[in-house]
């Protein structure tokens, strides 16, 4: 595997960071999960996008262009002679001193992972998963806002410990007034009626590429969808349910706290928009090789 780390091509055995990097140190830097299908990456476009804002939003400056970003990613992809996968885009505050103050840090530190994934087997994405609401709450969004893909995914891991002892594979966390924001790594989708429902950006959730990318498919299909706030009630009465996430991609719910989802099997509605999902992955996104 050739790892891409400031500007240069290593080795895993090489690729390494220093013991001060504030991206360990404090958790302070952000990152990108981002899928290549049929020799293209998949939404990269939006992905950097989303790596920039959230730089941004903690005041951290990467020390190269978005172009020059995207070029990179798709080099990774190449060196790795890889056209389906997974890659994992980290951007670190970088080294400085033990102090906590991003200013002792004068270079951030940008790592390019690029290898392959499988979240859950194909049986899970045939028969739907089982879910449950854990105590943990979404981080409130004047603390570390959620909606930025920070390297503090403590929140998240805590969630999906609880998932563990649950004896499951997801955790959905409501946010502090109650309502439905995500899961530890997806989004949240129901169906209800015909209509697709997702609780809103407000609710703590991730800005989603894959959420964003169903939404446009139900639109291209007809089916309309909205962003209320959805609570627990909601979730136990819905006809289908799913989530989204760049690793998960599109995969059913069909118990929730104990609850059956509709029939208990994958809903044809879930099944629409996941076929308009794969011809996107076909057509989307930056070539790898030409
Ligand atoms: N919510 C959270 C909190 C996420 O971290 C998503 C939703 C889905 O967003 P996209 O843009 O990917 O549709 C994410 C995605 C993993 C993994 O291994 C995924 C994410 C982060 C960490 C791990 O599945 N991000």
């Amino acid at each position: 595997m050739k790892i891409y780390l400031d500007g240069q091509f290593c080795s895993e055995a090489d690729a390494k960071i220093s013991v001060f990097d504030h991206g360990l140190l404090y958790g302070d830097g952000v990152f990108e999960g981002i899928r290549m299908y049929h020799n293209r990456v998949f939404k990269l476009r939006e992905h950097i996008e989303r790596l920039y804002w959230s730089a941004k939003a903690i005041l951290l400056d990467i020390p190269m262009t978005q172009e020059e970003m995207i070029a990179a990613t798709v080099e990774t992809c190449r060196q790795n002679n890889l056209r389906d996968g997974y890659i994992r885009l980290v951007v670190t505050r970088g080294k400085g001193t033990l102090g906590l103050d991003p200013r002792k840090c004068p270079k951030a530190s940008i790592i390019i992972i690029a290898t392959t994934i499988q979240l859950y087997p194909e049986k899970t994405y045939a028969e739907g998963l089982t879910i449950v609401t854990v105590p943990t709450t979404r981080n409130i969004v004047n603390a570390v806002n959620p909606a930025i893909k920070s390297l503090n995914y403590l929140n998240n891991v805590l969630a999906r410990i609880e998932a563990n002892n649950a004896g499951v594979e997801e955790a959905i966390l409501l946010n502090s007034d109650g309502f439905v924001a995500e899961c530890t790594a997806d989004n949240v989708f129901i169906v209800q009626k015909g209509k697709l429902y997702t609780p809103p950006l407000s609710s703590g959730a991730l800005y989603g590429i894959t959420r964003n990318t169903v939404l446009d498919v139900a639109r291209e299909l007809g089916i309309p969808s909205g962003e209320p706030s959805l609570s627990r009630y909601d979730l136990y009465i819905a006809d289908e349910m799913f989530l989204t996430g760049t690793a998960a991609e599109m995969i059913p719910v069909v118990k929730v706290d104990g609850r059956v989802i509709g029939t208990g099997k994958p809903g044809p509605i879930t099944a629409k928009l996941l076929a308009g999902f794969q011809a996107r992955t076909r057509t989307d996104g930056e070539i790898i090789f030409a």
